[in-house]
């Protein structure tokens, strides 16, 4: 199939998982038409099979708020007509579904159709689509879409809680590239962050208030206290700068080490025992996902669709959103013992297998498929 796939192509999950999803599709034969602002930052690979077409929004002096959504309809409606796609696969509700019901209105007009797929991935719906300004274009879009899904069972459940969604929403969830994210041994790098065989703990995320990355610097610090360890803080955002002043404040920074945002997580993730993940909603958390298909257990709170993912006592530990005792005391008990770690390790790795390319995958091209033939 010719498939259109629009998405925020920046670090967030969303973005991730939508050029992932483009990939898997491409290397099964489907023709895949990236439609994004900038390239998208994991389709650093050849594909003869993706395209890019970049949204260019001109700046006028006039406009204070250059139109990105008249923009992006605009490429949507000629990449269409040009490339003869079958569908449209938006990422994010705002403002990627109501750009596309805008370029489909305009091929109706002109005779043709595009049926478009709008998949929510939990903060459109959760924190922005929420917000009144948004709220009845939000409502409208996905209604108005071909079909919707969403990435868990509780991002569902919240959309039909704070919306007036009037069609069923199909749970897919976000998959890992197992060819990408496994058990490898990195020994000699680990070696170079923990030289006397500190515990490795990390954290990954945009750093946004809602990772409550504050959380993690007080589970560290209560591990620390009971076990030589190192964290290891992966990504960039507008909590980065409080998280260092904590760190220096607590006077940990030796065993703390910020990395940025870094392309290869497989690599850093292959070299940690723990992976925190506190946040105060998370729809999936697919940075926990990756780091269990890296065979790495997780303690996170139990926010959104976190326990969907992460079993309690299987994979790792929940706690209530805040309890940062709770969390610090679960994970010194996965890391204090060898043999515990190991079997948190081995089910973190089963578990992340639930989530394969090749059990998610098909649910997509099933619906792909479905839409298409009512077209
Ligand atoms: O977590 C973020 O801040 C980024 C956000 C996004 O929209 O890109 O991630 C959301 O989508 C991911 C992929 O489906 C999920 O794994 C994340 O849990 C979800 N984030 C939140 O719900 C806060």
């Amino acid at each position: 199939m010719k498939i259109g796939i629009v998405c925020y192509p920046t670090f967030g999950g969303s973005g991730v998982m939508a050029t992932e999803l483009g990939l898997a599709l491409a290397d099964k034969g489907h023709e895949i038409h990236f439609i994004t602002y900038q390239q998208p930052v994991r389709l650093n690979v050849f594909r003869p099979n993706i395209y890019y077409h970049e949204v260019i929004v001109p700046k006028y002096p006039l406009f204070d708020f250059p139109p990105y959504e008249t923009a992006l309809a605009s490429t949507m409606f000629n990449v269409v007509k040009n490339n003869g796609l079958d569908l449209l696969h938006v990422h994010y509700a705002i403002p990627h579904a109501s750009s596309a019901y805008f370029a489909r209105q305009m091929l109706r007009k002109q005779g043709s159709d595009i049926p478009f797929i709008t998949t929510l991935h939990g903060t459109d719906i959760t924190l922005v689509g929420k917000d009144s300004t948004y709220g009845c274009v939000v409502t409208f879009s996905i209604n108005e879409s071909d079909a919707i899904t969403a990435v868990s069972e509780n991002l569902k459940e919240e959309t039909f809680k704070s919306f007036e969604i009037e069609k069923d929403i199909l749970v897919i969830p976000n998959f890992v590239d197992a060819k990408r994210f496994h058990l490898t041994n990195k020994e000699h790098f680990k070696k170079m962050l923990a030289p006397n065989g500190e515990r490795i703990l990390a954290h990954v995320s945009n750093f946004r208030k809602v990772k409550r990355v504050e959380d993690v610097l007080a589970v560290f610090q209560k591990v620390h206290e009971k076990m030589p360890s190192k964290l290891l803080m992966i990504g960039d955002g507008p909590e980065r700068q409080n998280a260092e002043d904590i760190c220096r404040k607590l006077g940990i920074c030796n065993d703390i080490r910020f990395l940025g945002k870094q392309d290869q997580m497989e690599e850093i993730l292959n070299i940690a025992d723990l992976f925190l993940l506190p946040s105060q909603y998370e729809s999936f958390g697919l940075a926990a996902l990756e780091a269990m298909a890296c065979g790495v257990p997780v303690i996170s709170s139990n926010a959104g669709g976190l326990p969907e993912i992460n079993i309690h006592g299987k994979t790792g530990y929940l706690a209530d959103v805040g309890d940062v005792e709770a969390m610090a005391k679960f994970a010194i008990q996965i890391l204090e013992e060898e043999t515990t770690l190991q079997t948190f390790k081995d089910n973190a790795l089963a578990q992340a297998s639930e989530f394969s390319i090749d059990k998610i995958v098909p649910m997509y091209e099933a619906l792909y498929e479905e839409i298409a033939l009512k077209k």
